[in-house]
């Protein structure tokens, strides 16, 4: 059994790797739910869809969010009523949108939802929020704490990030699914996928009885870094570490792992940290790490599993 831990589009590129590696009954995808928020009345789950969509064959490569083949009715109608016009939905994802938020006020949990409409869309594999309860990534800036997708979508990550919080974190309950994969002995790995660390892993970390679980781990737990040569593939990691004193690097990335994991993946441009990386006791896989398409998300995938049996033995 392998648990990985996505958000966001390089959780969602890898966790789909390992759906083209691994059976359905070996393969549990944590998802973060940091980013959830409610709009127009909706439950919206981006981390949730975004590896939903990509499993399914569904997802918008260009845009890294929402469904490909998309139309803008409503958003254009919302805007001819002077609605909210930050947060696009196009009209196919709104169904997704609106279906959750049916089922939810029927009093399904985010994790019943979230296996039904994967399963309406033949993703075969299991996909979990990492928990049934609220968590909220608050971005503190300069100018205040902000909602995460005010944050990231309405303000573009342009506010100077301060901090973060994870709200209802220490107090949410780790999905029983994943309390048993992590807890199981023919658990194999846990894979960090190559998510923003603060935006993305760190309302996953932020759970305590996770925490707790990686911290007295029988498997290797192995991440894969979301920083090539000190930029991040996609999004604002890169800034974020900037903006909090670190230098934009994989070892800035081991070192906000370290004591929770056992190896770092890193690319092949970033081979002369290999060192410093070892230093801080985390051996390192270094390998070609993007992933233009689905052959290099399973080809990286395969790296990843072979890495962790040699950590294993
Ligand atoms: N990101 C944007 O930058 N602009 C958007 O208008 C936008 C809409 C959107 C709608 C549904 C959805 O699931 C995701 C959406 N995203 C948008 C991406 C979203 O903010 C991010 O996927 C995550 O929250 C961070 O990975």
């Amino acid at each position: 059994m392998i648990l990985t831990l996505a958000g966001g589009v390089g959780g969602a590129k890898l966790a789909n790797g390992f759906a083209k590696v691994c059976s359905p009954d070996d393969l549990l995808i944590g998802v973060n739910i940091g980013d959830d928020f409610i709009h127009f009345g909706l439950h919206i789950s981006p981390d949730l869809d975004s590896v939903m969509y990509r499993l399914a064959g569904l997802n918008d490569q260009e845009r890294g969010w929402g469904l490909a083949d998309e139309s803008w009715n409503f958003m254009r109608s919302i805007a001819r009523l002077g609605g909210p016009e930050w947060f696009n939905l196009g009209d196919h994802d709104l169904a997704t949108h609106m279906e959750r938020t049916r089922l939810l006020g029927l009093g399904k949990t985010l994790s019943e939802v979230t296996v039904h409409l994967s399963q309406a869309l033949g993703v075969k594999h299991h996909i979990a929020p990492v928990s049934n309860e609220k968590i909220r990534t608050k971005v503190k800036t300069a100018n205040g704490d902000l909602s995460f997708q005010d944050y990231f979508v309405r303000m573009r990550c342009e506010p100077e990030v301060r901090g973060f919080i994870y709200e209802g974190a220490e107090h949410a309950r780790l999905l029983p699914s994943i309390e048993i994969a992590v807890a199981s002995s023919n658990l194999q790995a846990i894979v960090i996928c190559p998510s923003n660390p603060f935006v993305s892993i760190g309302p996953i970390l932020a759970i305590p009885a996770l925490r707790e679980l990686l911290i007295t781990r029988t498997a290797p737990c192995i991440a894969v870094s979301p920083i090539i040569e000190g930029k991040a593939v996609k999004g604002p990691a890169a800034k974020m570490m900037r903006e909090l004193g670190l230098r934009s690097s994989s070892y800035t990335i081991a070192r906000y792992y370290k004591g929770l994991i056992d190896g770092l993946v890193i690319d092949r441009a970033d081979e002369n940290e290999q060192g410093r990386i070892s230093k801080e006791g985390i051996q390192t896989l270094v390998t070609g790490t993007l992933m233009p398409d689905s052959q290099a998300e399973e080809a990286l995938a395969r790296r990843v599993l072979a890495f962790s049996s040699k950590l294993r033995s």
